[in-house]
């Protein structure tokens, strides 16, 4: 049987769509009709295994999966043995620690000697550790949220993303534990061949990345404003400049992070550009 990357994706939940959604993008479809714990895949030599985000490390540990895609919060709580290899950015959200919204927050030692709910018992332990703290952790296997309302514990550790959660129980942050989002991880001792899967397929994974974050921008420029217009351009090397079948005028084109989009497509416009189109590019191989 030929070689094949074997990954582990969340079965269903919140990071299912993005994975399968970032697989597309990477060129590799599910094949139709296998069964649900198991997918072949179009396009690349690749095996999905769908799978509970919390089993994920430790199968990826044991070399039945040779990489997964897991959230950071996941991969830290379960301490298996296994490395990251690539930040995904989705899936993003932050581990925090809330209290009841009419209590006042007087800092870390607000959590001493105070009984802490949550789902996440290994990182809350190393929190308190770091901080010196003495609290009691209670673990409670779901809707964290709920606990101190029914006076099951003072204060919660739980994953936040709007907030929105927190709110409608009553509660506030008042501290973040940790910042995740989903990442590749991959089994500590891949042998040669699944080496050079990984890195045709992080190579695919970068170009989506680079992608997603950039956008390719077209623009009329009048040629008196020309050299203050590209100035505020980045591009990949330099913006490409072709001249306009109007006397006096240019074409404009180039690549935009994201980050910088509004602010340069302002200036751009105070400048005098006229005609800007932004597009989404597919693939940026650099
Ligand atoms: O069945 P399985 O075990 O695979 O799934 P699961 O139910 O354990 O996980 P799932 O699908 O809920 O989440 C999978 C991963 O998504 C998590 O491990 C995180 O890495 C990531 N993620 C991102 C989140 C959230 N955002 C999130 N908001 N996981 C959970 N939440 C929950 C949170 O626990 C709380 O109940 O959403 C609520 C808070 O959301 P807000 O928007 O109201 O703040
Ligand atoms: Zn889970």
């Amino acid at each position: 049987m030929a070689m094949k990357l074997k990954i582990a994706i969340q079965k269903s939940g919140r990071l299912y769509d993005d994975s399968v959604r970032l697989l597309k993008d990477c060129g590799i479809g599910l094949k139709d009709g296998v069964n649900k714990l198991k997918a072949e895949c179009d396009n690349f030599p690749m095996e999905i295994y769908f799978l509970r985000d919390d089993d994920i490390p430790q199968y990826v540990e044991d070399a039945v999966a040779d990489v997964g895609i897991v959230g950071e919060n996941v991969f830290y709580e379960k301490n298996k043995k296994a490395e990251i290899v690539e930040q995904l950015g989705f899936g993003k959200c932050r581990l925090s620690v809330a209290i009841g919204r009419g209590e006042e927050y007087t800092g870390v030692d607000y959590l001493k000697g105070k009984k802490i709910a949550t789902t996440y018992p290994v990182l809350v332990s190393q929190f308190l550790e770091k901080n010196k703290i003495n609290a009691e952790i209670h673990e409670i296997s779901g809707s964290v949220e709920i606990a101190p309302g029914i006076g099951l514990s003072d204060a919660i550790v739980d994953l936040v993303s709007s907030g929105s959660t927190l709110f409608m129980n009553g509660l506030k942050e008042v501290e973040t534990i940790l910042r995740s989002e989903a990442v590749l991880i991959r089994n500590e001792q891949l042998g040669a061949g699944q080496c050079a899967l990984l890195e045709k397929f992080l190579f695919r994974i970068r170009a989506v990345k680079k992608a997603r974050n950039n956008k390719y921008i077209l623009l009329n420029a009048p040629n008196d404003r020309l050299e203050e217009i590209i100035s505020m351009l980045p591009g990949m090397k330099s913006p490409t400049v072709l001249p306009l079948a109007e006397a006096g005028w240019s074409s404009v084109h180039s690549v935009l992070h994201e980050n910088d989009f509004w602010d340069i497509i302002e200036k751009l416009k105070a400048a005098g550009a006229q005609g800007i189109l932004v597009v989404p590019i597919e693939k940026m191989v650099i």
